[in-house]
């Protein structure tokens, strides 16, 4: 199954509310998909390795205060600036497994209060996932979990009205996976998904842009 030259990756996004699972499946994903001899990265956003992404970071940890559209506008260049890497990865026939991405740009600030269309324009013309899995929870089940960090954005209130925004993104890209499930069931569930739309990409499915 190794992808040959001709074939790209696939940019396969993870998107769900804080505890439903995500940096699990994405770990296990990854570690099934190297064992079949594809060829995978994992990423994930906020890349906080970067510049933007330090800025970021000091501000999910409280440690500085910003404008909620100068966080917004932050949080997309952090996906712009690598979007030249995804696009030469996926080209070269890497498959990306990415932990968050626009859909947690415009379903956190939007739950902020910020407008949906404005929210939306900035992640214009950033490559499209082939596969957006949204690992569904209810916020109360994700909060028995146990244990939100201390970072913004982690309380029970915030992620009732981040879960009713994500539903106004689900796009025909987009499969709900029940995360209630136990984390075993969701696994098998999540590697079939994500195989055969590997397959679909190997086989020549053209990348395409958000939002069009
Ligand atoms: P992690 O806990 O997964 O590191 O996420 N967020 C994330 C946004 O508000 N906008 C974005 O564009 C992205 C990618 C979600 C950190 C927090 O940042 C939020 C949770």
């Amino acid at each position: 199954l190794s992808a040959n030259n001709e074939s790209r990756g696939a940019l396969v996004v993870f998107e769900g509310l804080d505890r439903s699972g995500k940096t699990s499946q994405c770990g296990r994903l990854v570690s099934y998909l190297e064992g079949l001899g594809h060829s995978v990265e994992l990423w994930r956003f906020p890349d906080r390795t970067t510049s933007v992404g330090q800025m970021i970071s000091a501000y999910l940890t409280n440690k500085s205060q910003l404008d909620d559209h100068t966080i917004h506008l932050l949080f997309s260049a952090n996906r712009w600036e690598k979007r030249s890497m995804m696009e030469t990865k996926l080209k070269a026939g890497t498959t990306l497994i990415v932990d968050r991405y626009s859909y947690s740009g415009v379903a956190f600030s939007t739950a902020k209060g910020l407008d949906f269309e404005w929210c939306k324009a900035p992640e214009i013309g950033l490559i499209a996932p082939d596969l957006v899995v949204y690992l569904d929870i209810t916020p109360e089940k994700a909060a028995e979990r146990g244990g939100y960090g201390g970072e913004r954005y982690e309380q029970l209130e915030f992620q009732r009205k981040v879960a009713q925004h994500y539903k106004l993104l689900k796009d025909s890209s987009w499969k709900i996976v029940d995360a209630c499930q136990p984390l075993y069931d969701v696994e098998i569930q999540v590697k079939e998904i994500v195989l055969q739309h590997i397959i679909a990409c190997q086989k020549g499915k053209i990348l395409s842009s958000l939002w069009s």
